[in-house]
């Protein structure tokens, strides 16, 4: 197979703020990722590099070298960041993804983790974020995850931009070892869309310490379909006194609804955000579904002729 781009060479476009939420899908679908430049302010990131400072310092290096031995990943940023909650809903964010998903009733918040690369690191191995399930098999066209990657620095070849195989999400890793990669270099305030089957992986960090954006940082904020299990669990890792203080479009964003018919309820049937609010709402039926779902509209006609 000839290579897609040259080894090492840049994306073949990339978009802004301005672009149009279907383009960006479009683009996503076609090569596994998608770059949008300038969607974040500086005073957004600066904000948010502030509030994640302490926590950050605190964290330790990875264990192993997938996790990274120069790598400290630093999560709970909902309850840690404020401005991590803006990432997580920003408009144009959940308008693509919205769309990447929307073969499944609800997505939600996968997991939320700063990754900060430090001068010596070397190069995460290639790999498919949705192994994380056990590796299921899922079939080629079935998207279980899509994943962004907001820059907090600039991203850039010497300070461990992120590795991509373009057009490698429905290809075998055979297949996929004669696609030359990318690198996700990209300013500050930029967000990288990338699917949960493309291969991928962090850069080396080849920056002399001390040097500005000697670190790269990245916020990785992924989702998933709403039927699937969370990588990182909302309910503990943001207490429910935290949670109270949050609007329900994050809290649902964050998993408390109900992920499908029958999915993530509480004791009596009842829905979770009315259970953190204190109030008794129940979780939809069944034929609740059958707009949204041609399978389920066939489960109730078949319900009410049986009666
Ligand atoms: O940091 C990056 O650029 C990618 C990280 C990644 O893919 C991972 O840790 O799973």
């Amino acid at each position: 197979m000839t290579p897609v781009e040259s080894t090492g060479g840049s994306r073949d476009r990339s978009f802004t703020a301005h672009s149009s939420p279907d383009d960006v899908t479009e683009h996503l679908r076609r090569v596994g990722y998608a770059i949008v430049e300038g969607l974040a302010t500086d005073d957004r990131m600066d904000r948010l590099q502030a509030e994640a400072a302490p926590y950050v310092a605190s964290s330790a290096t990875g264990r192993d070298h997938y996790d990274g031995r120069f790598t400290r990943r630093t999560g709970a940023l909902v309850a840690r960041c404020p401005t991590a909650r803006e990432l997580i809903m920003q408009p144009l964010v959940v308008d693509v993804i919205g769309r990447f998903l929307s073969h499944a009733t609800t997505f939600q918040l996968h997991l939320t983790q700063i990754i900060s690369i430090e001068p010596g690191e070397t190069r995460q191995k290639l790999h498919r974020d949705q192994m994380a399930f056990d590796y299921f098999d899922f079939p080629p066209d079935y998207h279980v995850q899509c994943n962004t990657m907001w820059a907090l620095t600039d991203f850039t070849v010497e300070n461990g931009a992120t590795h991509i195989k373009p057009g490698t999400s429905a290809m075998s890793d055979a297949d996929a070892e004669a696609v030359a990669e990318i690198r996700a270099e990209m300013p500050r305030g930029s967000v990288l869309f990338y699917d949960g089957k493309v291969l991928h992986g962090g850069g080396a960090n080849r920056s002399r310490p001390g040097a500005a954006d000697a670190v790269r940082r990245g916020v990785n904020i992924t989702y998933s379909v709403g039927w699937v299990r969370q990588e990182e669990n909302q309910f503990l890792a943001c207490p429910p006194e935290i949670a109270r203080t949050l609007d329900d479009d994050l809290l649902r964003m964050m998993g408390y609804r109900q992920g499908a018919f029958a999915l993530g309820y509480v004791g009596d049937q009842q829905d979770p955000l009315a259970v953190l609010r204190g109030t008794d709402d129940k979780v939809r039926v069944v034929g609740d579904f059958a707009d949204s779902n041609p399978s389920f509209q066939t489960f109730v006609q078949d319900l009410s002729t049986e009666q």
